[in-house]
């Protein structure tokens, strides 16, 4: 049955990161404009809205250069809260952007001291992840990449990057982490050029690894829509490669900056496809929004935005169940699937009679295809003005 009361539950696995809702509002040109929030009390915000899950960098918790007492008594706190307020840590990732000492990349970094670095801050994050129960690592490498070729070779950081994440495998290995991994693919922001620029480009690298099964994509909404792509067809892809192992939910225009909107704020309608696609399929996983409260808002404002983007994903999701229930749009679908069985395989002797085959080109062209009819129907569902009831 559609969730009618688009109220969020544990079952809807929604996620959010300490980074996200505890985004203070900076940006290029204006300084914070909200107060940092403990990430104590994100969690319990994040239970008061219906969350059911919360993400970190490590150093969205525990600061860069904390002692391990410091490390041990801020995640020992954090715990309790999760605890507590009935929240769970799905995923984790590492901050291999946000210092100085990653301002040329971090694995794929000129500086071997750096590539050190940026493993072994990897590796601690991994032990953090751990500690606090995910399953999931993600890895996006933001400033992998270049402002001049002159640099490097980029075929080297490839390789740079396939030595790091290989040894990463084996950490997790070694540990009895169980961590499953989900590179996030991005084509420029904060580097020029990024290097693996979209989601199937990492589809490309994943079965050059050392351990592909333990590898797979968190493809995010933006960063597909600022490469010009159809986030919806790479997130299908990675589905059908088995290698959907996270998403990252946001909204953004066309040919702008990294904008983070709130889930469904820019453009409805591939939000709505989004949606179906990940419903109709069954994808499993969390449902994370990596993305940003507007910079005019306040702490009410960050719970609005919270809020809006699993409304939005819940309303979408109760108009994909309308969509697949329609009759008329059955009838439509139905005329359109006539498949093709006798060739899903190849044999001499079906190719034979296939190469002897003539076809009637233009019965086949006379044959008609309603898709404008098709969608129009999508867009009255989606603008309310048809409600299909279950039947
Ligand atoms: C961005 C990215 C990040 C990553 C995060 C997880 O554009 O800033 O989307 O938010 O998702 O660092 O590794
Ligand atoms: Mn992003
Ligand atoms: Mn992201």
């Amino acid at each position: 049955m559609p969730d009618r009361d688009y109220q969020p539950r544990a079952e809807h696995k929604f996620s959010f990161g300490l980074w996200t809702v505890g985004n203070r509002g900076r940006d290029p040109f204006g300084d914070a404009v909200r107060p940092p929030v403990a990430p104590v009390d994100i969690v319990s915000m994040l239970a008061e809205v219906g969350a059911w899950g919360v993400n970190l960098h490590d150093n969205d918790l525990v600061p860069i250069d904390a002692t391990s007492a410091e490390r041990d008594r801020i995640v020992c706190e954090f715990k309790r809260a999760c605890e507590r307020n009935g929240i769970v840590v799905p995923m984790a990732t590492v901050n291999l952007f946000y210092h100085p000492i990653f301002r040329d990349g971090a694995f794929t970094a000129n500086d071997p001291e750096v590539r050190a670095y940026a493993l072994q801050k990897t590796m601690r994050a991994m032990d953090l992840g751990a500690e606090l129960g995910a399953k999931i690592f993600v890895l996006w490498g933001g400033r992998e990449g270049t402002e001049t070729d002159a640099c490097r070779r980029p075929d080297i950081a490839v390789e740079r990057l396939r030595r790091a994440v290989n040894y990463l495998c084996e950490y997790s290995i070694d540990r009895g982490y169980g961590f499953r991994f989900a590179l996030e693919a991005k084509p420029n922001e904060p580097r020029a050029d990024i290097y693996m620029p979209t989601t199937g480009h990492y589809l490309a690298f994943i079965p050059t690894l050392e351990h592909p099964e333990m590898v797979g994509v968190n493809p995010e909404v933006a960063h597909e829509q600022m490469a010009g792509l159809n986030f919806m067809h790479s997130v299908a892809q990675a589905w059908e490669a088995g290698k959907l192992f996270h998403i990252d939910l946001n909204d953004q225009t066309p040919g702008r900056y990294d904008q983070d909107f709130r889930f469904g704020s820019a453009n409805l309608k591939s939000a709505f496809w989004l949606v179906k696609f990940l419903e109709d399929v069954g994808y499993p996983g969390p449902r994370h929004f990596d993305a940003h409260a507007y910079r005019t808002e306040d702490a009410e404002g960050v719970k609005d935005f919270a809020r809006g983007c699993m409304r939005t994903y819940l309303v979408l999701k109760g108009k994909a169940e309308q969509w697949n229930q329609s009759q008329e749009i059955r009838a439509i679908l139905d005329e359109l699937s006539t498949e093709q069985a006798q060739f899903k395989h190849f044999s001499k002797a079906n190719a034979t009679s296939l190469l002897a085959r003539t076809f009637d080109k233009e019965a086949i062209m006379r044959k008609r295809l309603e898709y404008e009819r098709l969608d129009q129907l999508t867009v009255d569902i989606l603008l309310g003005v048809r409600v299909v009831t279950s039947a």
